[in-house]
């Protein structure tokens, strides 16, 4: 095999190879923000088992302490116990799903769902996504900053961003409802036709990670898994430049359906 099939052959292994899971089965983090989600995660599965250990040493007591062959005798408790156990559950409840309510809110103000903030950083990518049976096709403004506009770059099921700046997305469909899924940066969001949604994550490793629509969408559903390519800053411009140049040679006034693009939405 000479050199450039095999070179061909290996970056397609790495697109369509697993990627590299982390402890106990959660696809890879790269990105700036999921380890909130993570934290939640493995806040719940430390809350969620250390409940279970307690009811199961409850159980356990009981079983022991009233083994043997005795007559069965009902309770309704004490006042004092009564209060005991309402106590504690109001408590986990207040603890645990207060902590949980609570930490949820304040990371989509902070991080997924500030919108503003993520626009207004330097450098910030923004990009449009039009999700179709069964692609997902991705606009760019093009060196003139505007969208919809014939210097666009477009994209099919590859989306290219730079570390180190955040990304904003606004997401429809044409058809049926998708939904945009980046596992390994712990966002997600439905395509909707008729409505633009929105999306927003910051990317923290160079390399290559997929794209899958988490909506079941019709027959060929699985054939929606496109591929999210991370670059340092310097090859991300390098990209864009070459991409801006392309897409002004490829850009065909007459063809209707490829100009899907709107004006960059304010919301
Ligand atoms: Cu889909």
């Amino acid at each position: 095999m000479s050199a450039l099939p095999l070179l061909a052959a290996s970056s397609l292994a790495a697109v369509s190879g697993p990627l590299r899971e982390a402890s106990y089965g959660l696809p890879r983090d790269v990105s700036a923000d999921g380890h909130h989600i993570d934290s939640l995660l493995h806040f719940t599965l430390a809350a969620t088992a250390l409940i279970f250990a307690v009811v199961l040493a409850a159980l356990l007591w009981a079983v022991i302490r009233h083994r043997g062959d005795r007559p069965a005798s009902y309770t309704h408790g004490t006042a004092g116990s009564r209060w005991l156990v309402a106590g504690g559950v109001a408590a986990i409840a207040v603890v645990v799903d207060g902590y949980l309510f609570s930490s949820t809110v304040l990371d989509l103000r902070r991080h997924f769902w500030n919108f503003e903030a993520a626009e207004a950083a330097p450098g910030a990518v923004l990009i449009e996504v039009n999700a179709h049976q069964w692609s997902w096709t991705a606009r760019y403004p093009g060196p003139d900053g505007r969208f919809g506009t014939p210097d666009d770059i477009v994209t099919t099921d590859d989306i290219r961003v730079p570390t180190g700046a955040p990304v904003v997305m606004q997401l429809t469909s044409t058809d049926v409802i998708h939904s945009f899924y980046l596992p390994n940066f712990r966002v997600k969001q439905d395509a909707v036709p008729g409505n633009v949604g929105r999306l927003t994550f910051q990317g923290r490793e160079a390399g290559q990670y997929e794209i899958a629509c988490a909506q079941h969408c019709g027959p060929n559903h699985y054939k929606m898994r496109g591929v999210l390519t991370v670059l340092s800053p310097e090859a991300w411009r390098e990209w864009l430049e070459t991409a801006a140049a392309d897409a002004k040679r490829a850009y065909d006034p007459d063809d209707a359906d490829a100009h899907w693009g709107w004006e960059w939405r304010r919301f």
